[in-house]
């Protein structure tokens, strides 16, 4: 039979947080081994192949910062990187740093099994190939299970069906179709303007109206991107603390006139991106100051679509701007003017069945020859809870997570001893820029295996009375908001059945950086650390 391969640490997902904790892992002289499901590296970014797929996070800062060669010799095209070139990107990062040696490919996990006798844990792909390792890296993306939508009758449909999130490799061509996308979040506001220009007809099918911002998006000037590289270790050190450089404001909404509040929205939607809801500084916390922001988008929305009925459901009215994630577009509403596009308002009129070449909604039949689903994720714990993750005393984490997940600091879960999770719920995760929280759990993960290496420690595992304060803790810090408020996918809104539990902390990075350090510095502190050989267990307090 063949010898189970055993090492220090398997990482599963091979995208930005894989990628980067394999590299820094292997400096630290450890055999590390990453399993990735894809042919290829990229994890989102090797999915969302849609056409329009970008970032809404500028190219310069969606980048990794760990090596000022690469961020220096790197060419960034343009300001928001399209899905193509962040995946350039990527691949080029695996050639550069020669990881792709110690990636598995095609190679799903499907179940991790803690054993207590050895202090190991056992890795099963869906192959059935196993190893063994003594620290499992779970960097395997925050929305990177797509999720169809169960309308009945969904399985008839005789067209194709493609969801944002899984686009084909090989691209579509949607050249005298008739389309229907489902879904105006990010990527349905992303893939729609790019589907009405191919297709005959494209019907969208809104359920939600959602708040949109223009990109601007264009070629990044070469001294815009000599002069931004120039600075780039303060860049890099400021985004530390704040995620994304942002123009943040040390006023309130409410403490300012009407006449500068319009001025200031104005100034920011002329720029451009997430930017504008930094505008003030109470706009997440305080209802009626949201209000005016709100507004200034439902104005700009009615001034750009020229049917007023259409404008009117393109106007969201339900959530106040930025609890459900803001989306940054290029001419998405200007879409809706085009002689070739339709609204459905599904809240006047509700889809109740697909059929073999229709949608059929309350009061109409849509003829459609494809369907994209821009329907969004089981977001922060889908990836971990599809894989059968088996802790101490063979506890399931999908069970222990049952009323939602409970971690310490978003990295660690009781229960589940040298099991570390990258941007995790319970930390900041999808709320910042998520290869800067990335960077900062590699880093911190690190540091902990480093912790127990040197001092010949053999296991870390939350502590439970630590764990329940931070959940207590991350539920406080979202109360205090207006995010709440929205049935979002922060909350785990758009899965029937999830617990509602405001998943992401609502922290500034740099503030969390500093609750994860000063636990690090105090013996991490709420941790227990344990050393199997003399089964002694120390729970630090
Ligand atoms: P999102 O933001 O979860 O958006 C999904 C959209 O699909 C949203 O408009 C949903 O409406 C809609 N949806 C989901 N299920 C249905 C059904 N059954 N019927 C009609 N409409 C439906 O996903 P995205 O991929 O756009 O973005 C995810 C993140 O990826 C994004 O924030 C970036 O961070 C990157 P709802 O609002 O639930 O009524």
């Amino acid at each position: 039979m063949q010898e189970r391969m055993k090492y220090d640490a398997i990482i599963i997902g091979a995208g930005f947080a894989g990628l980067h904790m394999l590299d820094r892992l292997r400096a630290m002289g450890l055999s590390a081994k990453v399993y990735e499901a894809a042919p290829d590296v990229g994890g989102v970014w090797f999915w969302n192949r849609y056409p329009g797929a970008r970032c809404d996070v500028q190219s310069l800062q969606y980048s990794y910062s760990f090596s000022s060669e690469l961020e220096q010799q790197w060419e960034w095209t343009e300001k928001y990187a399209a899905q193509p070139e962040i995946l350039r990107y990527i691949q080029h990062v695996a050639d550069r740093f020669d990881l792709r040696r110690h990636i598995q490919f095609n190679t799903r996990i499907s179940a991790a099994r803690f054993d207590e006798e050895t202090g190991l844990w056992d890795v099963v792909a869906q192959s059935g190939e196993s190893a063994q390792c003594r620290y499992l890296v779970m960097a395997s993306g925050s929305l990177s299970v797509p999720r169809l939508p169960d309308i009945p009758g969904i399985g008839d449909f005789t067209g194709k069906i493609y969801h944002t999130g899984a686009w084909p490799q090989e691209g579509v061509d949607f050249s005298g179709q008739r389309v229907g996308v489902i879904g105006t979040g990010s990527s349905g506001i992303q893939v729609i303007p790019q589907v009405a220009k191919q297709a005959s007809s494209l019907v969208v099918f809104q359920r939600t109206a959602n708040f949109s911002i223009p990109a601007w998006n264009g070629p990044l000037q070469p001294q815009t991107q000599q002069a931004w590289k120039r600075e780039y270790a303060s860049h890099r050190a400021r985004a530390r603390e704040v995620g994304t450089l942002y123009e943040f404001s040390d006023k309130a909404a409410s403490q300012v006139s009407a006449q500068e509040r319009e001025a200031e929205y104005q100034r920011r939607w002329d720029k451009g991106g997430v930017n504008f809801v930094h505008a003030f500084n109470d706009l997440m916390i305080d209802k009626a100051s949201n209000d005016t922001i709100a507004d200034f988008v439902r104005a700009r929305i009615k001034e750009i679509v020229k049917d007023p009925q259409v404008a009117q459901s393109l106007c969201p009215t339900d959530h106040p701007l930025g609890t459900k994630r803001i989306c940054v577009d290029t001419g998405y509403y200007e879409t809706y003017n085009r002689p070739n596009v339709r609204l459905v308002d599904l809240k006047k009129t509700p889809i109740e069945a697909v059929t073999a070449s229709s949608i059929v909604t309350s009061q109409q039949s849509f003829e459609l020859d494809a369907l994209v689903c821009a329907t969004g994720y089981d977001a922060l714990t889908g990836a971990v809870l599809n894989i059968d993750i088996r802790g101490r005393k063979g506890q399931l984490l999908a069970q222990q997570w049952a009323d939602g997940p409970r971690t310490y600091l978003g990295i660690m879960t009781h229960g589940f001893p040298n099991m570390f999770i990258i941007t995790g719920a319970g930390s900041p995760s999808v709320l910042v820029n998520m290869v800067v929280g990335i960077e900062h759990h590699v880093e911190w993960i690190c540091d902990c295996i480093a912790y127990l290496r040197d001092r010949a420690l053999d296991t870390i595992e939350a502590g439970q009375a630590a764990q329940d304060k931070w959940v207590e803790h991350v539920n406080q810090a979202a109360a205090k908001t207006l995010f709440p408020l929205a049935n979002s996918w922060f909350l785990g809104a758009n899965i029937p059945g999830k617990p509602r539990v405001f998943m992401p902390y609502v922290a500034k990075i740099g503030a969390y950086r500093k609750e994860c350090q000063d636990i690090a510095d105090k013996g991490y502190e709420g941790f227990q650390i344990s050393r199997s050989s003399s089964k002694h267990n120390q729970e630090s307090s």
